[in-house]
């Protein structure tokens, strides 16, 4: 059996910051992974900024912004294999576009829009969870099953440091602890759950701590870190995909942005805090990190954006275009037989 020892409560890095802080090393990562995850932070941060612009244009519904947070599912979805599963939260709405998921079909989710509803055999991602933490039992139900029919498929499912209070989180950890299920959980540990700061939240030392009592090993990361988050996961990955059973990440940030468009941080929130956190945040750390590789230029850092920036702006516009949707189709799925009000009344 796997010792289980208590979490290092020391951030795992490996980006430095360029001065007294010097890069660590990470192997088995070459120029074009540098290459394909920047490309992947750039793509999530402008779906992310350009979302918010939406929000406000009126052309999406409320919104879960994730500014800040983009490491976290660019390093972990980069340590799966395609055929491996990923289970999101609301905070993670776009990790599909990882998976070549069209923005159009993420956008028309935000958009209430049934265009917005994929298969998620398509691209081997659960339908974005908003009830907290219900998405970690869905995430190691299927890695039993996968198990169970001699599959080395793996899954990951992400949550917040709030979904830890969950009983779902505490029924899924558990489940899989005792199954021996192939399955990572990664919380981003971002400090707030809407306005309720981690102090509030729990006693425990660190969110990692709780992975001692479902029997999996845990190791926390410094989530703005791309490669740390990448290299835990990794691990995490092939512990899983070997037959050693669930492990837990905890990232450790904090939150940049809103909780979500109909939030005014500003009643709770340190500001000040905020500005600093802002300062490293994990696109430009990344950035600066490659730079000093020298296996980034201006010309790289430019077409990123430019084509990202292309992506959403063609993806807004299919979403737009797409015909109004049936009403129906909203309870269709709800009710085998409609209450006859609904008939009579909203429908009719
Ligand atoms: C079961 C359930 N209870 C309450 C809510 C309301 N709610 C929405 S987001 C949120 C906070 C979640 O915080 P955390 O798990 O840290 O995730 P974060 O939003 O920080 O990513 C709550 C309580 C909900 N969506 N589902
Ligand atoms: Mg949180």
């Amino acid at each position: 059996m796997t010792e289980v020892v208590p979490a290092g409560r020391e951030l795992r890095r490996v980006i430095g910051d360029g001065a007294s802080v010097p890069d660590g090393e990470i192997d088995g990562v070459d120029e074009s992974d540098f290459i394909e995850l920047y490309r992947q932070l750039v793509l999530l941060r402008t779906y992310d900024e350009r979302s918010v612009v939406y929000h406000r244009q009126g052309r999406i519904g409320t919104y879960a912004m994730f500014w800040g947070h983009e490491a976290i599912q660019v390093g972990a979805a980069h340590a799966l294999e395609r055929g491996d599963w990923i289970f999101p939260s609301y905070r993670e709405g776009a990790i599909g576009l990882l998976r070549g998921m069209p923005p159009a079909t993420v956008l028309s989710w935000w958009r209430g829009h049934p265009a917005g509803w994929w298969n998620p055999l398509d691209y081997n991602v659960a339908s974005i969870c908003v009830p907290i933490a219900t998405q970690v039992p869905h995430a190691a139900g299927l890695a039993w099953g996968k198990k169970l029919r001699g599959e080395h498929t793996v899954a990951l499912t992400f949550f917040g440091d709030g979904a830890t209070s969950e009983g779902a989180f505490h029924e899924g950890a558990n489940f899989a602890g005792v199954m021996r299920a192939p399955l990572v959980l990664l919380c981003n540990n971002n400090q707030w759950a809407i306005s309720t700061p981690l102090s509030a939240q729990t006693a425990a030392p660190t969110l990692a701590d709780k992975a001692i009592g479902y029997g999996m090993p845990a190791v926390r990361v410094d989530g703005g870190d791309v490669l740390a988050v990448y290299e835990a996961a990794r691990d995490a990955v092939a512990r899983a995909r070997a037959g050693d059973g669930p492990s837990f990440i905890e990232a450790v940030t904090y939150r940049m942005a809103p909780h979500g468009s109909a939030d005014d941080p500003g009643a709770y929130i340190d500001q000040e805090r905020v500005e600093e956190e802002k300062e490293g945040e994990c696109v430009g750390r990344f950035e600066r990190y490659l730079r000093r590789l020298g296996v980034l230029d201006d010309e790289a850092v430019e077409n990123a954006k430019a084509e990202a920036l292309e992506a959403m702006r063609e993806g807004i516009a299919a979403a737009e275009a797409e015909p109004p949707a049936d009403r129906e189709l909203v309870f269709e799925h709800a009710y085998a037989d409609p209450p006859p009000t609904f008939r009579e009344g909203w429908l009719g």
